[in-house]
């Protein structure tokens, strides 16, 4: 028989890349839910079972998951910090996505179930200087998350291990490290900084500009993951016997000014920075520590920064280019 899949958030840039690849398996069944209309998906897939539905409304859940062998919940109402810092009630009702979720998952005896969290969930105060050593998934607590959206996953992340715990669910948990790559949102207020840079500098370099905005002083750093090392360290923890834990990021740690350095060169156009220190801001430092996830699952992150970064800004540059069909990564659509 063939194994029936649940892609939650599949009109979105993660769960959008999974059922690209998971498309191509004949031997799965795909089923699709997001809350955005389907013209706005970043990626749609004919061959798939598609649902435009709020998952936030348990009986909506209980439709998508009937008869569902794995989910994986990658719905949730959010962004870059320029949204996650000024919606936190919103970022907060995703803890229905996730709690119906598991709840219809148990009702329908689905038997294993994945829940994207975040780096977002670590104790601010392990990430007050500028380069930290990375952080370890032991590193949550004592809990003091990211106000909002911080919460809602670490309160999520705990509800999933009562679930395994009290009703026998197998459950996964990832905390991504910002993903980046193409087919995802690049403007519009939920684009994360290496999408948002890219199409600056682009912009720039097609106005002739020197001059690019960058939120805060530029000397924060992140870390950031390509989306390819992203589905293979989330499949391996899928597949692995863990209910544990695990970071997937990745542990290149670079200054937001660096990660303009390196986009800089992939344009081969210089720019001056207008550091603007009233924006979201953030942590001040944020790396991954991976030591634990490749001990246990035997993942690692692959693609460096500046060949994530290529692809990215050529996928950008196209985009704009070419203007047509755009809106969706550009505009919320989200009812
Ligand atoms: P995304 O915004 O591109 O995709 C999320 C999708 O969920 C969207 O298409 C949205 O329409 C959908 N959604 C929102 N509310 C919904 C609802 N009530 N019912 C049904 N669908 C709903 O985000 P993404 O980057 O693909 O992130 C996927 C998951 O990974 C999320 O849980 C996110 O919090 C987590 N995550 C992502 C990053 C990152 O850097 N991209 C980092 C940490 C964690
Ligand atoms: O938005 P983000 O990528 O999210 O911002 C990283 C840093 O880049 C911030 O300090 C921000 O001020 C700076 N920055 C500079 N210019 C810009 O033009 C810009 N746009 C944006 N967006 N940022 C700019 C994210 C969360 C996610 C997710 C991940 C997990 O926080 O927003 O929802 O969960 O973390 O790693 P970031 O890394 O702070």
């Amino acid at each position: 028989m063939r194994k029936k899949i649940l892609i939650c958030g599949a009109g979105g840039f993660i769960g959008g890349h999974l059922v690209s690849k998971f498309i191509k398996n004949k031997d799965l069944e795909i089923v699709c839910a997001d809350i955005k209309p389907k013209e706005y998906w970043f990626q749609i897939f004919e061959e798939a079972e598609n649902h435009s539905l709020d998952l936030k409304d348990y009986n909506n859940t209980l439709k998508v998951t009937k008869s569902v062998n794995h989910i994986f919940n990658l719905a949730c109402n959010m962004g870059g910090m320029g949204f996650i810092e000024n919606n936190k009630a919103e970022c907060m009702l995703s803890v229905l996505i996730n709690t119906n979720l598991l709840r219809a998952a148990v009702e329908n005896k689905c038997d294993k179930y994945l829940f994207s969290s975040s780096a977002c969930v670590y104790n601010g105060s392990k990430q007050n200087e500028t380069f930290i050593p990375g952080l370890k998934e032991t590193d949550a607590y004592p809990a003091e998350p990211e106000d909002g959206y911080g919460w809602e996953k670490l309160f999520s992340e705990r509800m999933c291990r009562h679930f395994t715990e009290d009703f026998g669910l197998e459950t996964r948990v990832v905390r991504f490290h910002n993903i980046y790559g193409p087919v995802g949102t690049f403007d519009g207020g939920r684009e994360k900084a290496p999408a948002a840079l890219c199409r600056k500098i682009i912009k720039a370099k097609s106005q002739n500009s020197e001059i690019i905005d960058v939120w805060g002083d530029g000397e924060q750093t992140r870390s950031f993951l390509y989306i390819d090392d992203c589905l293979d360290g989330m499949l391996k923890v899928f597949n692995s016997n863990s209910s544990e834990v695990f970071n997937i990021g990745s542990e290149e740690q670079v200054s937001i000014n660096q990660m303009i350095d390196i986009i800089q060169d992939i344009a081969k156009h210089k720019v001056n920075k207008n550091y603007q220190l009233d924006k979201p801001k953030g942590v001040r430092g944020r790396s991954s520590d991976n030591s634990y996830v490749t001990k246990k699952i035997g993942w690692k992150a692959e693609n460096s920064l500046k060949e994530g970064l290529t692809k990215t800004y050529k996928w950008i540059s196209q985009q704009l280019d070419s203007g047509t069909n755009i809106d969706k990564f550009c505009k919320s659509n989200i009812e």
